[in-house]
């Protein structure tokens, strides 16, 4: 079947056939949404949805998915949540739902467009072939990086972050703050959602330690991340501090069971 240039041929098999769920927490992203969603329609998988967990955001996110999901039937699910109650939270919800919606693999990026879609196929591809659990899209491998456009300050403290929280945990994953990676569903059934307790960033680096703690494979795979397109970053002092704490909680948890 002749294809143009702007839609591949869907990848073989097991790609092609592969149900995967993209999980897009949103606040205030209207800007960046639709092309989030373009593009990642346009990678050659079609079993591919889309889950937007909107916490009620006052740019009218939550309608943009709406007509999103009525141009693309069948391939956006939308969760209206009540109010902002943080990454993490809508992460549990959305992820949770994307289970229950049949998703074999849940993939998880952010809605500013600094995750590029191009690697999504790389992750599955990778997640595939080393028969890991999570595939995790890194910037501290050797070949990622951090946005070139990104200020010192943000990569002082993307870096300070990741040192400190390897230091407390002790775990051999070089990017543990990363938002963009793929799950195979049974380790996020395994991992049990209703053991999350983050309600900001630190549900990242909480799901890497359990996935680690239960055993399963952690693979990374280069990426180039971007700054955000439009919009402006949810990045508080409280989730910094939740973020700082954190990785106390789970050494000290840890240590009990
Ligand atoms: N549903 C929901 N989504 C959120 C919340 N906080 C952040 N997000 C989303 O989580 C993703 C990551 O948030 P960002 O603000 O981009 O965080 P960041 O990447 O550290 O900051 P920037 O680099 O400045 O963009 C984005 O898709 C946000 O819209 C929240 O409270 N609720
Ligand atoms: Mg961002």
């Amino acid at each position: 079947m002749a294809t143009s240039a702007s839609t591949p041929a869907p990848l073989p098999s097991p790609w092609c056939d592969a149900h995967i769920v993209v999980v897009v927490p949103t606040y205030n992203e209207a800007a960046n949404l639709p092309q989030l969603v373009e593009e990642l329609f346009a990678l050659p998988l079609p079993n591919l949805r889309v889950l937007v967990a909107d916490d009620n955001s006052p740019d009218g996110t939550g309608e943009v998915a709406e007509k999103l999901a009525a141009t693309h039937q069948d391939r956006v699910i939308v969760m209206h949540r009540p109010g902002k109650e943080g990454l993490g939270r809508a992460y549990v919800d959305g992820i949770g739902r994307a289970l229950d919606a049949g998703a074999e693999f849940v993939v998880q990026m952010d809605a500013d467009l600094s995750h590029p879609t191009m690697y999504v196929p790389q992750l599955l591809g990778t997640m595939l072939a080393t028969g890991a659990g999570l595939v995790i899209g890194s910037r501290y491998v050797s070949g990622g990086a951090l946005a070139e456009d990104w200020p010192l300050y943000r990569k002082a403290l993307s870096g300070w972050a990741n040192f400190y929280v390897k230091r407390l945990l002790g775990l051999q994953v070089r990017d543990l703050t990363a938002g963009f990676k793929i799950w195979r569903a049974e380790v996020l059934r395994d991992i049990g959602l209703d053991k999350i307790h983050s309600n900001g960033y630190s549900f990242q680096v909480e799901m890497h330690y359990l996935a680690h703690k239960h055993g399963h494979k952690i693979v990374e795979v280069p990426i180039h991340f971007n700054e955000r397109r439009h919009g402006e970053s949810k990045m508080s002092l409280g989730v910094k501090l939740e973020s700082a704490v954190m990785p106390f909680r789970l050494r000290r948890q840890h240590r009990k069971t």
